[in-house]
């Protein structure tokens, strides 16, 4: 098999690289294992029982994949071989940065839609991240067999329901294409395009252009264009319009061509005129795909399935000329005849693999746009790279192997193997000599053994080179990647390029160091030197070692473990830029703290967390001021596969703490009506009014005093602000160093005017003034945040406005000193609000949606000693001060917690909706969204969960429901608690309600109580609630 792959591997034209995409338990695993069978790694029968590529433990025990694997296939079509690598990707939401990574090394990808399940989430998850990539999307409708046996449709209603499936996942894309189509649609872009296009390197689907001149024609998946495979991957089978219409037209001699055009649609065959004919539905005739493919099908299920029909059977396999055995016809168990049977009639490798060699680029076919789109993130110019960077586009393009070609590597991410089954320490299958001189060495081991029975000489066996105990339970690191261009070689000396390396500040004259490693660069160094000994065929389970790998390939790459973190680049060349960032779109936002059991072996559990970093693309670990060692999940089973990962890499056991769950701190508006739900009179809200809620405070030395308010943000604002942080990063770089905007895209500059008129309207419409949007001073916390400082100082209009420039009109004249310093000690100012915003007065959390007005700012600068104040330098008394004066201004305004909140997409069959509805209620979750599945039972759910009520969540609601419920978790929003954590009854009502003490629950005091606990903050809690003296009132009557 090796030499095969290897002899592939050197014609580029005939490579496919595909990822597997779709929700979980799609089939994505067994239809892989399928094509495996194909080509003999593993046998037929076994095909789908196996899930050859769920290598791990955990994978086979739960069923479900949790890391990507690739495999590399050789297939024929036409006389032409092919080499098709296949990456497997998980469905499991918590694993979704892994399918990033996948689709990052592909050219194709097939997305694969259970079709009793219909279109789920993250099927439209991982079809968007194809299409940010760029990748040809090809569909397979898997589990065809369950609307036959489970459902008992009937033909027609299966068409019709093909048909919604097929618009649904249609409209998705029209979705994505539109808002693409849109969002670049600005007048440059349409010039430089067009010009782009008429150089005649058209690129097979461009859509840069306005909506209307833009082709949308081949996007769409239509099954008789050829992109669609109708399949059931358990029983074997599938086919595409062109595989069936070949085999009517045999059977019936009616033509092909005719046939690929009409069988699917509405068409119909017209018995009496012998002819194909429009306008089915409408006349209420079959389509032809009911008549002459799905009752065949249907008929094949029920004689095998359903009724068990020895003599249909026998019937159908003589007509369709199948070899069946009568071991075969008398077989027990149906599953087994139905694949027998389909694997010699439509048998789904041929399907699948067929239209991946006709339909998805090769690696040679790359586009400019999305070379453009790896090498140069969309807010920054390509043109604004070096020119030698530039020219590796034309590597990129010409994907060639020759020795003049730079070599372009991406390491998408790092994946752990057990060095015991590398290929250069596996056992060689021992030849016939060899075995003949082992059985000898034996013999005559065991005749000294017996001539020594009594003495005291001991003979150890040779070992034969390899260490077993050494190599048990470890693990290195291969680089997962692919060649882009050039070849690379074993013993070849390659630049390793991190992902913040800059090719803006290469010069020949650099040199980089061989020691260099991960470990020892400066903060300021990105790249270090490495020569490749190890390079192998990826294999799913195994690896297979080879010499050299050509570009379109992909591979694995041993030794880059002192290299590389998460991903890289390699290259011949400094010039090469990094791959951008992989667009992970899960958020990790469950925390742990973890120490080993056993405290001396700490620095083993380092190592394994060093390990885990490298080696899980989505998984974040970092080390806490208090020392405490963190990892950051993006869910429950993630968690759970990392703790695997670490007790297996370290060999010991680990404590694992309850998991920690940030929050954030707001204010709100002064609630007009109180925790009865009576309006609170009319005297009390004067007395709250905001006028009085404004702080001053003067700095310690007393020569500069601010005056601070704290305003809550407009909710549309807010979101605006969430959903652009990484703009808000640009505009911030831009507004420090305000001259220098050269190596912003115009798409960045148009980018920028659009949130800047987006946030104006929305302040007019909630009736903030007009100007706010100019007298932005910073957005915090990390200068990217959800909240504000706004600068309405009277006497201050030269400052660095985050949206305008400065103010000219005050002329230079005027411009006292009092002026100087306060520009100054601008940066102070705005340092001082970022603090306050990174960590808020309730319990210690990032603050979120707050808005902090400078209402004035004076510094006296008469007889001030500016070197010797016994104060400390006057920027740092600024920035204490104003950091002092939004938190009081912050505790001055009705404050609240807000909880991160799971969005939950649940699929129930109608029985066990009530059971769901209970477990969501109790844990203060909230549905959104119900709706039938049409032609189904199942209802689709979708819900809000607040994460710290998350815990076995899904394990809960899957035993209260007999396993009949799935949820999906994935972080969504922020939400406000609505119950101030301070509150204390006041009124009447409110003593009767909750009691004196308010005994009754706050869930905003539990929250932060639990979380100060946790920070060792100071709680105010009484130790004894009751201290009244018990007594027996009957006996003191
Ligand atoms: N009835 C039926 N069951 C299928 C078919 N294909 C797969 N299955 C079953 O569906 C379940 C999930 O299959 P997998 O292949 O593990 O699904 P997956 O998409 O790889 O799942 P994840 O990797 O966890 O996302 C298994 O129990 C399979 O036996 C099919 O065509 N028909
Ligand atoms: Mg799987």
């Amino acid at each position: 098999m090796k030499d095969i792959v290897k002899a592939l591997q050197d014609r580029v034209d005939n490579i496919r690289n595909v990822c597997v995409l779709a929700h979980v338990d799609h089939g994505k695993t067994t239809l892989v294992d399928t094509l495996i069978a194909s080509n003999g790694i593993i046998s037929q029968r076994m095909a789908g029982k196996l899930r050859y590529l769920d290598s791990r433990q955990d994978e086979q025990q739960r069923g479900i994949t949790m890391k990507c694997s690739a495999i590399s296939l050789a297939f024929q079509t036409n006389n032409i071989p092919y080499l098709v690598n296949v990456v497997d990707s998980p469905g499991h939401v918590d694993f979704f940065g892994e399918v990033s990574t996948a689709i990052r090394l592909c050219d194709g990808c097939i997305v694969l839609v259970d079709v009793v399940e219909g279109v789920c989430s993250q099927t439209k998850a991982a079809l968007q991240q194809a299409w940010i990539e760029k990748l040809k999307p090809l569909l397979v409708l898997n589990k065809m067999d369950r609307l036959f046996i489970e459902k008992k449709m009937t033909s027609l209603d299966i068409y019709m329901h093909l048909l919604q499936i097929l618009e649904q996942i249609n409209a998705f894309l029209a979705q994505l294409f539109t808002t693409d189509v849109l969002g670049k649609c600005t007048p440059n872009t349409i010039e430089t395009k067009s010009q782009d296009q008429s150089d005649g390197n058209k690129p097979t689907y461009d859509w840069s252009s306005g909506l209307d001149d833009s082709d949308d024609s081949n996007l769409y998946f239509t099954p008789e264009s050829g992109n669609v495979v109708f399949a059931s991957a358990i029983d074997g089978w599938g086919f595409t319009i062109g595989d069936f219409s070949k085999f009517l037209s045999k059977k019936y001699g009616i033509k092909e061509e005719v046939l690929n055009k009409t069988l699917w649609g509405d068409f119909y065959l017209s018995s009496k005129e012998k002819k194909i004919m429009k306008g089915a539905l409408s006349k209420a005739r079959k389509p032809i795909f009911v008549t002459m493919v799905l009752d065949n099908i249907l008929a094949i299920y029920e004689a095998i399935a359903i009724k068990r029909d020895k003599e249909m059977i026998q019937k159908i396999v003589s007509s369709l000329d199948i070899k069946f055995t009568t071991r075969d016809v008398n077989h027990s168990d149906p599953r087994s005849q139905l694949q027998t049977l389909f694997s010699q009639w439509f048998p789904i490798s041929n399907a699948v693999l067929k239209m991946i060699c006709q339909l998805v680029p090769s690696p040679k076919q790359i586009t400019e746009e999305r070379v453009e789109n790896l090498m140069c993130s969309n807010t920054k110019r390509f043109d604004s790279l070096p020119q030698k960077t530039q020219n590796l586009k034309n590597d990129f393009i010409k994907c060639s192997s020759d020795r003049e070609s730079a070599l372009i590597i991406c390491v998408s991410k790092m994946f752990s193997f057990e060095k015991k089954f590398l290929p250069q320490f596996k056992q060689k299958a021992l030849t016939h000599e060899e075995i003949n001189e082992r059985r000898n060495k034996l013999k005559t081991k065991q005749l000294e053994e017996s001539n020594v029975c009594n003495g005291d000489v001991i003979i150890k066996e040779e070992s034969n080179g390899v260490n077993e105990e050494i190599l048990a339970n470890d693990n290195v690191l291969i680089a997962f990647a692919r060649v882009f261009s050039g070849t690379i070689r074993t013993g070849d000396t390659v630049f390793v390029l991190g992902p913040k390396h800059n090719v803006n500040k290469i010069d020949d004259s650099i040199v980089i160091d061989d020691n260099l490693t991960i470990d020892n660069l400066t903060s300021d160094q990105h790249i270090t030197k490495c020569c490749i000994d190890d390079l192998y065929i990826l294999m799913g389970r195994e690896l297979e070692a080879v010499d050299e790998v050509k570009a379109g390939n992909i591979l694995g790459i041993g030794g880059l473990d002192n290299h590389i973190i998460k991903s890289g680049t390699l290259s011949t060349t400094m010039y090469c830029p990094p791959f951008i960032d992989l667009h992970l779109s899960t958020i990790p936002i469950l925390r742990v703290a973890l120490e080993p059991q056993n405290p001396t072996l700490m620095p083993k559990l380092i190592d394994a967390l060093k390990k885990l970093n490298q080696a899980d693309p989505c998984v974040d670990v970092k080390i806490q001021e208090t020392g405490e060692h963190v990892i950051v999940t993006t869910g429950e089973v993630h968690l759970q596969r990392c703790i695997t990962d670490l007790t297996q890499y370290s060999s010991i056991e680990i404590n694992c703490s309850e998991p920690i769950v940030p929050f954030r701190e707001t204010i709100v508006l002064p609630p007009k009506v109180d925790m009865t739900n009576e309006l609170i009179a009319t005297q009390r809200t004067n007395t709250d009014s905001t006028e009085s809620k404004s702080i001053e405070l003067f700095t310690v030395n007393k020569k500069s005093k601010v005056k601070i308010i704290a305003k809550p943000l407009p909710e549309e604002v807010c979101d605006i602000l969430g959903k652009n942080s990484s703009l808000l990063k640009v505009i911030t770089r831009n507004q420090r160093k305000s001259s220098d905007c050269s190596q912003i895209t115009e798409q960045a500059m148009n980018a920028i005017e659009e949130l800047r008129s987006r946030l104006k309207k929305a302040f007019i419409e909630s009736d903030w003034p007009e100007d706010t949007i100019d007298h932005i001073w910073s957005f915090g916390p990390k200068y990217c945040g959800t909240n504000l400082l706004i600068n309405r100082i009277p006497d201050f209009k030269r400052f660095n406005s985050c949206f305008a420039k400065y103010d000219t009109t005050s002329s230079f004249n005027d411009f006292t000193i009092s002026d100087e310093i306060r520009q100054q000690c601008e940066n102070s100012f705005i340092s001082g609000f970022q603090l306050a915003t990174l960590a808020g007065p309730l319990c210690d959390e990032p603050l979120m949606s707050v808005c902090f007005i400078a209402e004035n700012w004076t510094v006296t600068a008469d007889n001030m000693d500016w070197y010797n104040d016994p104060f400390g330098p006057f920027s740092g008394q600024i920035m204490s001060t104003v950091k002092e004066c939004c938190k009081k201004s912050f505790q001055a305004q009705p404050q609240r917690l807000m909880a991160a909140m799971f969005s939950c997409t649940i699929q129930v069959d109608s029985d066990a909706l009530g059971k769901m509805y209970a477990v969501l209620g109790r844990r203060h979750g909230r549905v959104l969204d119900g709706d039938i599945q049409e032609g189904s039972d199942i209802f689709n759910v979708t819900a809000v969960l607040p994460v710290i009520e998350s815990f076995d969540f899904a394990n809960e609601i899957r035993k209260q429901t007999s396993g009949k419920a799935c949820p999906q978790l994935v972080f969504s929003h922020w939400e406000i608690i609505d119950i101030d954590p301070y509150w204390v009854p006041t009124t009447e009502e409110e003593y009767a309600l909750f009691g004196e003490k308010s005994d009754t629950q706050n869930r905003g005091l539990k929250y932060m109580n639990g979380v100060r606990k946790r920070k060792g903050l100071h709680i105010h809690e009484k130790i004894v609630e009751f201290a009244e003296k018990q007594r027996t009132l009957t006996r003191n009557k």
